[in-house]
C-alpha cells in the first residue's frame, strides 16, 4: 500500500512537472525548480483592490488540500496578489511569478487579471488541486514567469435553458468551468418557443404557463430512437425557471468570477410560450400551447403597440437583475406568414409607412433599441436583425456565417460602426457531433465539428477596413439543447471544444498549435475527472 502511495506521489510530480496552462499564456519562461503549497502557507493581498481574489483563491485551493490557507493584507504570503499601474497589461491582462514565492500582478483597478493570474495558478498545480475532497498530493508548482494578454474582450459561451431546463445548481457549475478557462461572457439564453425560464412579476403567467410543456424528450424526426425507444414525445411534462432571487445569485456568483452575464430575451420570433401564456400576444384568436416539437415555430408576437409595451415591462425587470451592458433580445428565425396574413397588420405596416415585413421587424427591434439605450444598455441581437435595416445601435452576434449574404450583413454592418460577436454555425455550434460516426455517438442535432475544426478557427470577417476590423469584439460557442436534456449532456457536447474555444479567443492570431493543445489537454482531462465533468474524451 506504502509503495503504492509512494508510486502515485511519484507519478503525480512526473506527470505535472511542466507548466499545460489552458488557454495558453501569451508569454510563458519556465524557470528551475519547484515551489511548493504547504499547510502554513499565506495568501496575501497588498491592496484592497486584490483582497476579493485573494480570498477566492483561498477558497479554491482549501478543498482538495485540506489546508487553512490564511488570507492576510499585506505582501508576505506565499501568494501574492498584488495590483499596480500598467498600461501595457490592458484590461484583463497579468502576470505571474512563481519563484520563491507566487506573485500575481494585474493592472488597477479592474482586477480581472488578478483572478485569470489565480486560474492560471491552479491549473499550474497537479490536476488533483480540482477535487472537492482531501486528497494526498505534493502540491508542486514548477517555477515560471508568465506574462498574458488576452486577445479578444468578448470571450464567451452561451447555453439554451429553454430546450432543456437546467436547475441553478448546474448553472452555477457550468460558470465555475468556465471561469478556469478565462472565459468573461455567459450568455443566458432565457425564452424560447419551447419554455419561458425567468420570473417577471408583472406577467407571472409567464411561468405558470410558459414554463411547462407536455413532453421532456421530443425530436423534429419521428424516426429518431435511441435505445429502441422513439425519442418524440415520451408524454413527461417537462418544465423549471429560476426565481428572480435565484438569477441575482447566479449573476453575483458569474460576476465573482469575472464573468458577465448576458440574458436574452427573444422577439419577435420564439416567442410561442411567451404568446401560450398571454394569447394577446400572438397575432391569430388560435390558442397555442408551449411548443412541444423542435424547429422554428411560425408563431410571432404581433406587431403592435401593446407588444412593444410588454417587451419594454419585460426588459425593465431583466435590466434590474442583470447589470450587463448588452441585453440581447434574439431577433432570430422570426417567420412572418402570420404578419403577412393578417389585414389589421398589413394595415399596420402600411400607417407605419414600411415596405414589407423585414421594415415591420426592424421597426419593432427599433423601437426596443431606443429603450434600452435611454436606459443606459446596448442591444445586441442574431444576425437577422440586420434585415430590414439594422437599428441604429444594434450590435451583431453573428451566427450564419461566411455564406455571400451572411459576410455582407457583417461587413456592411461593421463598416458601419456596429460591434459584432462572432458565433459562426459552422465552428462553435455544439450541439453537433463530435465524430463522424454518429452512431458512436449520443443522439445529437446533427452535423459534424470536431474539437480540431473548433481549434483552428479563426474569428475574423475577411475583408474588413482596419477601422471596422476593431468592431469585431471577439467570439462564442453555442450550446442549443434539443437534444441535451440535462447538464451531464450539456457537458459532454461542450468538453473539449469550448477548452478550443476559449484557446481561439485568447490566443493571437497565428499563435494556436494544435498538437500542444493536445498534449494540454490530456491533462485538464485529469482536471475533469477530479471535478466531475463529463468530458467527452478525446482518444476513445
Ligand atoms: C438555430 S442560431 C437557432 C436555434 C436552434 C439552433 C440549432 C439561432 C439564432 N437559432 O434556435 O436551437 O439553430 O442548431
Amino acid at each position: 500500500m506504502k509503495h503504492l502511495i509512494l508510486l502515485t506521489l511519484f507519478l503525480v510530480s512526473v506527470a505535472h512537472a511542466r507548466p499545460s496552462v489552458i488557454p495558453q499564456p501569451l508569454e510563458m519562461t519556465e524557470l528551475e525548480g519547484d515551489w511548493t503549497l504547504k499547510k502554513k502557507t499565506v495568501i496575501s493581498y497588498a491592496d484592497e483592490g486584490a483582497k476579493q481574489t485573494a480570498e477566492l483563491m483561498a477558497e479554491q485551493l482549501r478543498p482538495a488540500t485540506g489546508y487553512k490557507l490564511k488570507v492576510k493584507a499585506g505582501t508576505k504570503g506565499g501568494i501574492v496578489f498584488q495590483t499596480k499601474a500598467d498600461g501595457s497589461l490592458g484590461k484583463e491582462g497579468y502576470e505571474l511569478r512563481v519563484s520563491d514565492a507566487v506573485v500575481i500582478t494585474a493592472p488597477a483597478p479592474a482586477p480581472a487579471g488578478l483572478f485569470y493570474g489565480a486560474q492560471t495558478l491552479r491549473q499550474l498545480l497537479p490536476p488533483e488541486i480540482y477535487s472537492s475532497e482531501k486528497i494526498s498530493a505534493n502540491w508542486k508548482v514548477p517555477k515560471v514567469e508568465i506574462r498574458d494578454i488576452p486577445r479578444f474582450g468578448w470571450r464567451g459561451m452561451h447555453l439554451d435553458v429553454d430546450r432543456h431546463f437546467m436547475p441553478k445548481e448546474d448553472v452555477l457549475r457550468f460558470i465555475d468551468t468556465l471561469s478556469t478557462f478565462k472565459f468573461n461572457s455567459f450568455h443566458w439564453h432565457l425564452t424560447e418557443d419551447q419554455g419561458w425560464r425567468i420570473e417577471i412579476k408583472k406577467y407571472p403567467k409567464l411561468t405558470e404557463v410558459g414554463a411547462w410543456r407536455t413532453e421532456t424528450l421530443i425530436g423534429h424526426r419521428a424516426k429518431e430512437k435511441r435505445n429502441g425507444m422513439p425519442y418524440a414525445y415520451d408524454g413527461i411534462r417537462h418544465g423549471g425557471f429560476y426565481t428572480q432571487d435565484e438569477v441575482r445569485e447566479v449573476v453575483a456568483y458569474a460576476a465573482e468570477r469575472h464573468i458577465t452575464v448576458v440574458p436574452e430575451i427573444d422577439m419577435p420570433g420564439h416567442m410561442q410560450a411567451a404568446i401560450a401564456s398571454y394569447p394577446e400576444l400572438g397575432c391569430t384568436t388560435e390558442l397555442v400551447e408551449v411548443k412541444r416539437v423542435w424547429g422554428v415555430s411560425e408563431i410571432i408576437l404581433n406587431p403592435e403597440e401593446s407588444t412593444v409595451r410588454f417587451c419594454k415591462d419585460v426588459l425593465t425587470e431583466v435590466m434590474d437583475l442583470f447589470p450587463s451592458t448588452f441585453i440581447h433580445i434574439g431577433g432570430d428565425e422570426a417567420r412572418k406568414p402570420q404578419w403577412e396574413a393578417s389585414e389589421r397588420i398589413q394595415q399596420l405596416r402600411k400607417d407605419r409607412g414600411l415596405k414589407d415585413m423585414h421594415e415591420m421587424q426592424s421597426w419593432f427591434i427599433k423601437q426596443i433599441d431606443n429603450f434600452l439605450v435611454e436606459n443606459n444598455r446596448r442591444l445586441i441581437g442574431w444576425d437577422e436583425i440586420a434585415e430590414g435595416g439594422l437599428a441604429e445601435n444594434a450590435t451583431i452576434m453573428w451566427w450564419r456565417g461566411h455564406g455571400k449574404k451572411g459576410l455582407a450583413i457583417a461587413r456592411n454592418a461593421a463598416e458601419q460602426g456596429h460591434d459584432i460577436v462572432v458565433a459562426s454555425t459552422s465552428h462553435l455550434y455544439f450541439d453537433y457531433y463530435q465524430s463522424k460516426d454518429q452512431k458512436s455517438e449520443p443522439l445529437a442535432f446533427g452535423g459534424h465539428l470536431p474539437v480540431e475544426k473548433v481549434y483552428n478557427f479563426e474569428p475574423i470577417i475577411p475583408g474588413l477596413s482596419e477601422k471596422a476590423r476593431q468592431h469585431v469584439l471577439g467570439a462564442q460557442g453555442q450550446l442549443w439543447t434539443e437534444y441535451m436534456p440535462h447538464m451531464k449532456q450539456v457537458e459532454y457536447m461542450a468538453f473539449p471544444r469550448v477548452c478550443a474555444v476559449a484557446e481561439v479567443v485568447w490566443r493571437q492570431q497565428g499563435q494556436k498549435n494544435y498538437d500542444s493543445f493536445i498534449e494540454r489537454l490530456a491533462v485538464q482531462e485529469k482536471r475533469f475527472d477530479r471535478m466531475n465533468v463529463n468530458y467527452r474524451k478525446l482518444v476513445k
